[in-house]
């Protein structure tokens, strides 16, 4: 068993303990072991990390973005050669597998390394006047300190791709993220301080959802960027707005992929499965309703839930493993409620459903991969909620269109996989599936990052992220009407 890391905060360039409550990391594949433990930062500790984003913003703002640039792609070099001993903290801390542990640490890499080259790249517009001798240019600015909050499902993808353009468009930044995943918070903070970042550009502090209130009620706030549940985004976005604060909040999905008659039936089961199992369904881009083309309905829902009882689910740091548990007991109570509440409102179940009673798995969070069929009309809440687990309800369709409205019956519209071989039908599912992300034959998961990545509908509030979105998010433009300031050469007088 390895020892527990103790946490601290970064503030000022200097590391330091919290002097609030205990904050305790667990492995919750062994929720007895502890991976970190410490103090949580308080009200006064957010208080100094904004006087030390508010002292470092000018001096980073004027520092060149090429030189910007320079410290996130020495922070993308050292996070791929901690990705190994990095990805298996994460899978401890987290419960995703080893592999994608590994894979998250090499992906918030290619983050780091697609803004840091991105300070090289354009940096306004040029348009033509009306008047001789006047340029009209757009220019970009950084908005200023900004706050991040970040959830515990990408304990180091997620910060990295709102921290990454914050720093390289020329922000400084106050981070607070989850409790629940603080390691590899100081792991990405730690990588930043290596690559030579100022005192005060970035600055960590671990606690409470307090903190979060107490970042988006400083006066010298400019921006937050949240990713999280619906309720926490909601109301931070309302605290924003009242103080005249920019925020883009990314929160639920109750994402469908859609399995259309015509489909490759094994290509479409193994990125369902992919979908609606890695990460044990911890993403708001995971598939957690499925509509199955009536034709093929039973012969695809049999081989899905022959798939779902060959999962291995285990401990994630062993490489076999294939799902492994979710992040609490609190995570775990809540989703085995949601699954007993489905039942009652009539679903049936394909698969899964009951707890674990080896010692094993009953000691840790898991909760086993969960199919579930709903019939008829009647309401369920398993159709609406997000319940952030490995659990998939599953409508059948007796048409393209009924499909099509099934997926848009929710209030969310993150994003959606739909599986044809007809460019026909790919082409009426663009035009006819809200959501903010469309794949077409590959899982309702998985982004890139120079290309925008957020919701429609209720999925998200404000700007999206990611590529021209996140520059437009954290930068503010400036129309500069130029002129000389003396006649042109070869001018009428
Ligand atoms: C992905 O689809 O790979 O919280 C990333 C989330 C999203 C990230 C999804 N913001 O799950």
């Amino acid at each position: 068993m390895t020892t527990a890391v103790e946490l601290q905060h970064y503030v000022s360039g200097t590391w330091f303990q919290g002097d609030g409550g205990i904050i305790t990391s667990v492995n919750p594949a062994r929720p007895a072991e502890t991976v970190a433990h410490g103090l949580q930062a308080g009200p006064a500790d957010v208080d100094r990390a904004m006087a030390s984003a508010v002292a470092a913003k000018h001096g980073w703002a004027r520092t060149p973005a090429h030189e910007r640039g320079a410290v996130l792609l020495r922070t993308a070099a050292i996070l791929e050669a901690n990705s190994q001993a990095w990805g298996l903290e994460l899978a401890r801390e987290e419960g995703k597998t080893l592999a994608e542990g590994h894979g998250e640490v090499l992906r918030a890499a290619q983050i780091f390394r697609y803004y840091g080259n991105d300070g090289d790249r354009e940096a306004g517009a040029i348009y033509a006047s009306p008047r001789r001798g006047e340029k009209i240019f757009v220019t970009r600015k950084p908005l200023g300190v900004v706050g991040v909050v970040t959830p515990f499902n990408f304990p180091i993808a997620i910060p990295a791709w709102k921290i990454a353009p914050a720093l390289t468009y020329g922000n400084t930044v106050v981070w607070k993220p989850a409790s629940t995943v603080p390691l590899l918070a100081m792991r990405l903070t730690q990588s930043l301080e290596q690559a030579g970042l100022p005192a005060g550009v970035l600055n960590l502090v671990i606690g409470p959802g307090a903190i979060g209130t107490a970042l988006v009620e400083h006066p010298a706030l400019d921006g937050l960027s949240f990713t999280g549940s619906t309720g926490v985004g909601r109301t931070l976005a309302a605290a924003a707005a009242g103080r005249g604060v920019p925020i883009q909040a990314e929160m639920g999905g109750k994402n469908a992929a859609i399995v259309l008659a015509d489909a490759d039936l094994e290509l479409a089961a193994e990125q369902v499965m992919l979908g609606a199992f890695r990460s044990t369904g911890q993403k708001c881009t995971a598939t957690s309703r499925l509509i199955v083309a009536d034709a093929i309905a039973d012969e695809f829902l049999a081989g899905l839930a022959a798939r779902a009882q060959s999962l291995l689910v285990g401990d994630p740091a062993d490489p076999s493993t294939q799902m492994g548990p979710v992040v609490s007991a609190d995570a775990r109570a809540s989703i085995q409620r949601g699954i007993a509440t489905a039942l009652d409102q009539g679903a049936g179940l394909l698969t899964g459903g009951l707890p674990y009673d080896d010692p094993a798995r009953a000691e840790g969070h898991f909760v086993a991969p969960t199919i579930l069929e709903l019939t008829g009309a009647r309401h369920a809440d398993v159709w609406r909620d997000e319940l952030f687990g490995p659990v998939l309800s599953v409508r059948r369709a007796a048409s393209t269109q009924e499909a099509f409205d099934l997926a848009n019956d929710s209030d969310f519209g993150l994003s959606a996989a739909l599986f044809t071989q007809d460019v026909t039908l790919a082409l009426e599912g663009m035009e006819e599936l809200d959501v903010g992300i469309l794949h077409v034959n590959s899982e309702s998961a998985g982004a890139d990052p120079h290309v925008p990545f957020g919701g429609a509908k209720k999925s998200g509030y404000g700007p999206k992220e990611q590529g021209q979105s996140a520059k437009e998010f954290y930068t503010h433009t400036t129309t500069v009407y130029l002129r000389g300031g003396r006649p042109l050469s070869g001018a009428q007088s």
